[in-house]
């Protein structure tokens, strides 16, 4: 059976962070304000009142935590850029102090050997552009493809690939549906405007980047939805849940159409959102790469209660759970890769797992539990890749303990590296070593 060793030559070691989550320094330098610091300002809206506005202080040492990256022997790093700290109103006058931060960045990585990959988008709009309706309004995806062409101006030298939107499916839900992240709106499905505003922004700016000769990705958290039981009603519901949180973020980009809502009651031009030709400027420009972040598979069963939501999520039981109570189910990663190969065939692009890792609580040391879950993770990415996915490259989730949006910093630790947050120390975990360990041995392999 293969294994982890067994991912193919050149295949990308990497860990993955977020702007708002590790840099701190939200007042600093003429950043502008983001949904994020708004949110997490309102009572409650953050366990114990955590905010970002100093997360791992990334933004003074980060040529500390270059040096831990250096030190796992990482061939990428994937990080999110900051609209607010480019363009502090979301539009018009750029920052360059913002700018020069991502440049010194950049730079610093280059000279320790590690490729750049970054996110221009991680959630944190700027707070001006949400006062104008944030993702609601289509002139948002507009404002995002200048962003992202201001950007790759500058750092797009050095550069070679970039990831447009993190997540479209949790910020749409999480933060317009739900409102449990920021900005905090509680639409439920009359929220999906948001998501298609956003693959609109993915659209365009992939044109812009791809006008400039670079590659383009997009990260969607997938999960292979599996229905309680054999019921017709279960997987109906299984159904409805899978075209909300996969196909919607994944159809309209690698095959130009959104799938059937009506079970969900949302129209095909989501609310009048979908204008005559938005689906080519979303599909036309292609992807170079679609990334993963992959983190447990989801159950679900007809919904007990009439008139709500068409499906209830139901715990997978049997399996071990992380300390976020999601299932650990690395085989489930093998299954998504595979479906994905066949649902999609030759519109699928090279995949790369964008992101993938376990929260484990403060006190676990060693923390075992977050090696088993990478290892068997790995395994799974292998006996895929042997199975003729094609799979570039993995980046773990997280390199340092950060601030986990809702949970705030101390509930949910996903770093290689534990941080203190009172005084700043990073100490490596036992997973640092043998993320270490694992990425040398296998380019030992593979080296002549
Ligand atoms: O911390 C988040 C990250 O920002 C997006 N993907 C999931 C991670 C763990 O919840």
């Amino acid at each position: 059976m293969p294994d982890r060793y067994d991912l193919p030559a050149g295949f990308r070691w990497g860990a993955a962070t977020a702007a708002y989550q590790i840099e701190g320094a939200v007042g600093e330098d003429g950043r502008g304000p983001s949904v994020w610091d708004t949110f997490a300002a309102r009572p409650g809206a953050v366990r114990d009142g955590h905010t970002g506005a100093v997360a791992c202080d990334h933004y003074h040492r980060y040529p500390e935590d270059i040096a831990l990256m250096k030190g796992l022997g990482l061939d990428g790093y994937r990080f999110s850029i900051a609209w607010p700290r480019v363009l502090p109103t979301g539009a018009g006058t750029v920052n360059p102090a913002g700018l020069a931060f991502y440049d010194r960045l950049v730079d610093a990585l280059l000279e320790a050997g590690i490729t750049p990959l970054p996110t221009l988008f991680h959630w944190d709009l700027p707070q001006a552009l949400e006062d104008g309706g944030g993702w609601l309004n289509r002139d948002t995806a507009y404002r995002f493809a200048e962003y992202a062409a201001i950007v790759a101006d500058r750092l797009g030298d050095r550069i070679p690939a970039w990831i447009t939107l993190n997540e479209p499916f949790v910020h749409t839900v999480f933060g317009y549906a739900l409102g449990t992240h920021a900005p905090g709106r509680a639409l439920m499905f009359e929220a999906l405007p948001a998501a298609h505003h956003q693959l609109l922004g993915h659209g365009l700016a992939a044109s812009l980047l791809h006008e400039r000769g670079l590659e383009v990705m997009l990260s969607n958290n997938l999960t292979p939805v599996e229905p309680a039981s054999d019921s017709a009603e279960d997987k109906a519901a299984a159904e409805a849940y899978d075209a909300l949180h996969n196909r919607l973020f994944t159809d309209p980009v690698l095959l130009g159409r959104y799938p059937d809502l009506s079970a969900l009651g949302v129209p095909d031009d989501i609310h009048g959102a979908v204008h005559p030709g938005d689906l080519d400027l979303i599909h036309t420009p292609g992807l170079d790469g679609l990334g993963l972040n992959f983190y447990n598979p989801t159950r679900v069963a007809a919904p007990t209660e009439p008139g709500g939501l068409p499906f209830d999520l139901v715990d997978i039981p049997d399996v071990p759970h992380t300390a976020f109570g999601w299932p650990v189910v690395p085989d489930a990663l093998r299954r998504l890769l595979l479906h994905l190969r066949d649902t999609y065939g030759k519109a699928l692009p090279p995949l790369t797992i964008t992101e993938n890792g376990c929260s484990v609580a403060e006190d676990t040391d060693p923390d075992q539990p977050r090696i088993d879950f990478m290892a068997a993770h790995l395994d799974a990415l292998a006996q895929a890749a042997a199975e003729g996915v094609d799979v570039r490259g993995y980046y773990t989730w997280s390199l340092l303990d950060n601030f986990e949006w809702a949970e705030g910093l101390f509930s949910q630790r996903f770093g290689l590296v534990h941080v203190d947050f009172e005084t700043q120390r990073r100490t490596p975990r036992a997973s640092y070593a043998w993320y270490r360990d694992l990425i040398s041995v296998h380019r030992a392999r593979y080296s002549v």
